[in-house]
């Protein structure tokens, strides 16, 4: 049986599901939100990382029924957290290349906010640098479509792909991820003290938020915070979590 007949399997038999990591505004240390990470858990291999089998999925065309599960899912999670009574929370939902690149993706964001009844505002889809890059003017249309629609884009990894800082300028970007690879060495190595800084007063200028993820210690919170980066999540907070023991994070319980 190949990868890809597995994970086809795996999309039909339901051995898919999500966790959730929080994301904590630095200032009140409040959750502010909620990243959805894909799992996919293999009767006999066990636990797959998606690292291995998005790219596989990418390539035979699964990505796409798979993706269109991840955001329903996710976007219904946030729906039932809202009827529980956790407040107003965001939810973040990776997108691949090839879903954005896919010309019915605003409409079908759009739809699976309307039936879950779910504004907006509260999506935030996150999209690595270089997937702009491909195809620039194919990705404004898109993030203009997106924009109009009230949906937030946030820019994954940042820092680690293509350089071009011009298309913060022309793209219509929410939101800035600071890559983990600069954050795991901040208490110690000034290079990175200085990528980050710059990277947190680069945004503020250009009036977007900013979140670090892969925080892990004290040391690199207190430096965030001392450089004004809006939003923190790694597992100095929390792993990512299923569904039920987000809630308990949420509610103070875990
Ligand atoms: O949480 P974890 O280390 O397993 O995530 C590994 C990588 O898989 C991350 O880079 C993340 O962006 C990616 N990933 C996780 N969930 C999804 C998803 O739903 N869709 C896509 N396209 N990528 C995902
Ligand atoms: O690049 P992206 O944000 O999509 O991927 C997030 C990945 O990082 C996931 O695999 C997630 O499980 C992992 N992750 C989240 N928090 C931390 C952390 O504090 N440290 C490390 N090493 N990995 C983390
Ligand atoms: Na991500």
């Amino acid at each position: 049986l190949t990868l890809e007949n597995a994970l086809r399997r795996a999309l039909e038999r339901e051995q898919l599901a999500l966790h959730y990591q929080p994301q904590v505004e630095l200032l009140s240390g409040r959750v502010i939100g909620a990243e959805a990470l894909l799992r996919w858990c293999h009767p006999e291999l066990g636990a797959i990382s998606p690292t291995e089998f998005i790219p596989v999925a990418e390539s035979c065309g699964l990505i796409l029924p798979i993706g269109e599960w991840v955001l329903r899912s996710a976007v219904q999670q946030l729906r039932r957290w809202m009827d529980a009574g956790l407040g107003e929370l965001t939810m973040a939902v990776n997108l691949s290349s090839v879903q954005f690149r896919h010309a019915d993706l605003p409409a079908l964001v759009s739809r699976i906010l309307d039936e879950a009844g779910v504004p907006a505002r509260l999506l935030e889809l996150e999209l690595t640098e270089g997937v702009a890059m491909v195809d620039p003017l194919g990705a404004i249309a898109v993030m203009n479509d997106l924009h109009a629609r009230g949906i937030r884009l946030s820019i994954d990894d940042f820092g680690t792909g293509y350089s071009s800082l011009s298309y913060l300028k022309k793209f219509r970007v929410y939101k800035l991820k600071i890559d983990q690879s600069f954050v795991r060495d901040l208490t110690d190595d000034p290079e990175d003290r200085a990528i980050v800084s710059a990277i947190i007063s680069m945004a503020g200028s250009l009036g977007l938020q900013t979140i670090a993820e892969g925080v892990e210690t004290v040391g690199q919170l207190a430096y965030l915070r001392e450089r004004g980066c809006t939003e923190v999540q790694g597992y100095h907070f929390s792993r990512p979590l299923a569904a039920a023991d987000f809630e308990s994070y949420v509610r103070g319980g875990s």
